[in-house]
């Protein structure tokens, strides 16, 4: 299986992150790219490219105008205030306030924001915009006829919706991806997140349409971020009706449950019949990750690429989150490696 990569992730190196009521070095750090890239070299998993660049047209297919101009313009325009730290939102549109843009940076911060732990730093366009071309470039490799890809986007997208950036997102590469394939012919795309955390970017953008089917495994947001999205009940609007389906889960849930919620979603996609399947693979349901609470060992990381594998489909995994410990490597290759031994690359 070819993985695409660059360098430029390492351009996303913010200095805090708001979390527990301190500012604490990110959970969401260069490292992480680090040790996937290691091990997909380490195992041999096939040739790693560079992404080709297809512009921002494929970025505003999915994103609005102002918010990719915010994106490209905040953290100068932050400094220019006069601020010292990074950019973090300290306001937010509350319930029955006015959604009116405000003009000055500091509550466009906020306007543009889903979540408040997530700084804009220096470069962090730069590297959201090259993670996107990630994201494009594997999605062109399975137009031209790959049966699988990985492209080990960073920064990770599923929490990014058309207009607000958060939970470590900027720009959400599997909604862009997905897009790009109902650009370039394709009829139906499906979109399974195994992320601990819902993608609730994924979900909302899809929301009413039924040309993406979402599928998502996480956390039961009564007990974890992203907090306000992500219940059974959300099932899609409008012509969408049907095509949003979560599967959130307790807290300790063993890979024996998640696997059974897998098989009902695989099932799903299944009767959708997609021309191709997006995984939006996080790896952070991880037993010892250090933000999330499912129990899955490396070895359940094998079986999960098989049990995708064995869907038949041509696919594109896109990295999304997993953090710091050395074993986010071993993880995310096990899947991949689990698929290929099952489908074949
Ligand atoms: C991004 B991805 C932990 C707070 C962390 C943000 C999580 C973002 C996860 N108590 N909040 O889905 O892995
Ligand atoms: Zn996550």
């Amino acid at each position: 299986m070819e993985t695409i990569f660059t360098e430029k992730h390492r351009l996303r190196d913010a200095k805090s992150e708001l979390f527990g009521g301190q500012l604490v070095q990110p959970h969401e750090r260069p490292s992480r790219a680090e040790y996937v890239i290691k091990r997909v070299r380490e195992a041999n998993l096939g040739l790693v490219s560079d992404p080709d660049d297809f512009g921002l047209d494929p970025i505003l297919a999915i994103h609005k105008p102002d918010f990719v101009e915010f994106l490209q313009t905040a953290w100068e325009r932050w400094q220019e205030a006069g601020f010292q730290g990074e950019a973090m939102p300290t306001t937010w549109v509350g319930r029955r306030m006015s959604d009116k843009r405000p003009s000055f940076i500091e509550g466009q911060v906020g306007y543009y924001a889903l979540a408040g732990e997530t700084s804009i730093s220096g470069g962090t366009w730069e590297a959201a915009y090259a993670s996107a071309q990630v994201a494009l470039t594997g999605a062109d490799r399975i137009n031209n006829g790959a049966r699988s890809v990985f492209s080990l986007c960073r920064p990770p997208g599923h929490h990014a919706t058309a207009d607000m950036f958060g939970g470590y997102c900027f720009l959400n590469n599997a909604a862009i991806s997905a897009q790009h394939y109902l650009d370039t012919g394709g009829k139906r795309v499906a979109i399974l997140d195994v992320d601990f955390h819902h993608g609730n970017g994924t979900q909302d953008i899809f929301y009413n349409r039924d040309d993406v089917l979402f599928v998502s495994l996480h956390g039961d947001p009564l007990e974890t971020f992203p907090y306000h999205l992500g219940h059974a009940d959300e099932t899609g609007g409008g012509a969408g009706a049907g095509f949003n389906v979560n599967y959130p889960m307790p807290p300790n849930t063993p890979f024996e449950v998640w696997r059974s919620a897998l098989a009902k979603g695989l099932d799903r996609i299944a009767d959708y019949a997609p021309d191709v399947l997006i995984v939006s693979l996080g790896v952070d349901t991880f037993e010892n990750d250090p933000i999330s609470f499912f129990k899955l060992k490396s070895d359940d990381f094998t079986t999960m690429g098989a049990d995708i594998a064995r869907a038949g489909l041509s696919t594109q995994f896109i990295m999304e989150g997993g953090y710091d410990v050395e074993e986010i490597g071993v993880n995310a290759v096990n899947v991949l490696q689990g698929f290929i031994a099952e489908q074949g690359d």
